[in-house]
């Protein structure tokens, strides 16, 4: 029987994807860079840097490291007044039965986002006490699809990562969930999450059941 649960934040319990994308768009044309959904998605569950590097490998002129972090910051500015207004009418649909359904089972509950808008993100939707721990991305050395992240939390949660499920959205998320070891549950389209073991459309089709014996 599982322990553990370690949910991914943007794509799964709230869209912060269409804000990432919408400072990402205005940074990537700002530097004469074709930005769209599709390229975008090619960035969900990637860090800030990492995004970064990606838009600007299509970019006619070469960047300085101190460039780039004007730009990282130019970013997270404008994502910042974009997820001002959000609050718990943010939350997905099926996001928070599921964090109920997760806690009544017994099972410990962690957060694994590699944003550094996180803890932010979770108080405006007003979820925080939910989690028995989020992990701080500041501490993240390899993003993912590195494993690092998810084993972060199964450390913090004093579960050994084959008795822990992660939640994903993302293609990087999924691989990052895979490598640590765990079962993974797709959120999005089984075309995209093939190396999922299971992929619902959203957390409304969220059956714990069917994952703690998995
Ligand atoms: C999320 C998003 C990514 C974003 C990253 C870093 O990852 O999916 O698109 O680049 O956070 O966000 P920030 O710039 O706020 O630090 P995850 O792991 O929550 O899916
Ligand atoms: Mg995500």
């Amino acid at each position: 029987m599982k322990k553990a649960v370690i949910f991914d934040l943007d794509g799964v319990i709230t869209d912060t994807a269409r804000y990432h994308y919408l400072a990402w768009k205005r940074l990537a044309e700002g530097e004469g860079v074709h930005f769209d959904e599709a390229a975008n998605e090619h960035l969900k569950g990637i860090d800030r840097m990492g995004s970064l590097d990606l838009i600007l490998a299509s970019s006619p002129r070469s960047y300085t490291a101190d460039e780039k972090l004007a730009l990282a910051t130019q970013k997270n500015e404008h994502y910042k007044e974009l997820i001002a207004t959000m609050s718990p009418a943010d939350l997905l649909p099926g996001a928070v039965q599921a964090l109920i359904d997760c806690r009544a089972a017994g099972l410990r509950i962690g957060l694994a986002s590699v944003s550094r808008n996180a803890f932010t993100v979770l108080a405006s939707l007003g979820i925080t006490d939910k989690f028995d721990y989020v992990v701080d991305a500041a501490t993240i050395a390899q993003g993912k699809p590195d494993p690092e992240i998810f084993l972060a939390a199964a450390t913090a949660l004093g579960v050994a990562p084959e008795d822990c499920f992660g939640v994903e959205d993302a293609v990087a998320g999924v691989a990052s969930i895979k490598s640590a070891g765990m079962y993974a549950v797709g959120v999005g389209d089984p075309q995209v999450l093939r190396q999922a073991d299971v992929v619902i459309p959203s957390l409304a089709q969220f059956r714990l059941a069917d994952y703690l014996a998995a």
